[in-house]
């Protein structure tokens, strides 16, 4: 193809695979207001049809995940060719322990050994969920802390977090893995038990190598040095799993690149710089996201395409003139070799390898073009639209 786009990129390219989160699909808003939109999926199954327009038009996201018990149904191997048909996989399952009354103070850190229980009892229950869809990936995120200080026992939490994991861990397949993702604060505003990867790391470093860290691009303060963080967990061999969305200012959950392209280039350099795109690489990609104002589908697609974009740019770096230069000790070179990447347009030749492929030059137009749309507004009358806690 084109003079910017070699072949070993392509080739890197084509094995590029973004997971889609099932809850894009549904409503979702602000603690102000939750906007219902017509054709909203009602159930698990319209979730997952609407998730395959996605892989449809960009060949891009070939899973869907799923939150428990979000998804709940009653016969998930129905789910799972119901996927399949339409093309599609069932991905990472993500727990839920964050909306039951029980859990106020707490769920694989609650002190109380009854509480502890019935949140272990729930990812066992995600494990056989697991077993039945073909996942490959338990993703654990705690809403756990205290929001005073003197609150509450940081060190016991932690302990009791480790023993919670451990017999989560010891649950799972040859073939499955636990991710456990960081949050610096929120819904706790003082202390947050799993807040930064470091915390992450010691938890799933001591659980063996079935568990990793699964990094969420909107759960840093502002200007964190994430990409450093991806160098350092992939460095580790621990980086398991992305939640990719951006934000201006706390966890946004926006369209990922939309906010700032510029660091999801640096973050997807250091990710091939790792080994993060080869052939055999140990990250799941995934997209957490809602779209609250704008178009769920158009938005997801938006999404693949911005991370599918900045890749092939991270992957222009031309890496032995960059070493050259780093070791030369010639800053601006240096600089003006990354940035030069950053700064390639390579939506002209993107598009052209995808209609080479049998794909939509322009998936965004595709599905504007399509009656997807309207079709789903006029047959989803009725029932209940699926959004957060449903
Ligand atoms: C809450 O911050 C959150 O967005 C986490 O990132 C999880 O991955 C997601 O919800 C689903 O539980
Ligand atoms: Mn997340």
């Amino acid at each position: 193809m084109g003079a910017k786009l070699s072949p070993e990129i392509l080739t890197t390219l084509e094995r590029l695979a973004i997971e889609v989160p099932s809850w894009a699909y549904g409503n979702s808003g602000t603690r102000f207001k939750v906007y219902g939109t017509p054709g909203t999926p009602r159930d698990p199954f319209e979730k997952v049809a609407d998730a395959a327009q996605v892989n449809r038009l960009t060949g891009l996201a070939p899973a869907v995940a799923l939150h428990i018990p979000w998804d709940k149904v009653e016969d998930y191997a129905v789910l799972r060719r119901h996927a399949e048909d339409l093309g599609v996989q069932l991905g990472t399952i993500n727990s839920n322990t964050f909306q039951d009354d029980d859990y106020k103070f707490g769920a694989l850190t609650h002190e109380d050994p009854v509480v502890r229980r019935k949140a272990i009892d729930h990812h066992l229950e995600c494990i056989d969920v697991m077993n039945s869809t073909g996942s490959q990936d338990l993703k654990i995120w705690l809403a756990e802390g205290s929001n005073y200080p003197g609150q509450a026992d940081m060190r016991g939490r932690q302990d009791r977090l480790a023993d919670s994991l451990a017999e989560i861990y010891a649950g799972l397949g040859d073939d499955q893995r636990l991710v456990l993702e960081y949050k610096f604060f929120e819904p706790s505003f003082y202390h947050t038990d799993v807040p930064d990867w470091g915390t992450s790391y010691a938890q799933v470093a001591a659980l063996g190598e079935k568990a990793m860290v699964c990094l969420d691009t909107g759960h840093h303060a502002p200007g964190t040095n994430i990409e450093f963080i991806v160098m350092q967990l992939l460095r580790l061999g621990k980086l398991g799993s992305f939640d990719f969305n951006s934000r201006f200012y706390a966890d946004d959950d926006l369209i990922v690149g939309a906010a700032d392209p510029y660091q999801l280039f640096r973050i997807m350099a250091e990710v091939h710089r790792g080994g993060g795109l080869e052939e055999d690489t140990p990250i799941t990609f995934m997209l957490d996201q809602c779209h609250n104002v704008e178009n769920k589908i158009l938005g997801q697609i938006r999404s693949v395409l911005n991370v599918q974009e900045m890749t092939a740019r991270a992957l222009l770096i031309d890496r032995v003139a960059l070493t050259e230069a780093q070791l030369a000790g010639d800053v601006l070179k240096a600089n003006e070799i990354f940035m030069n990447a950053f700064y390639t347009d390579v939506r002209e030749e993107l598009a052209q390898w995808r209609a080479s492929r049998g794909l939509p030059a322009d998936p965004m137009e595709a599905f504007r073009a399509s009656d997807y749309q309207s079709t789903i507004e006029n047959e989803r009358a009725g029932g209940v639209q699926a959004s957060w806690g449903a």
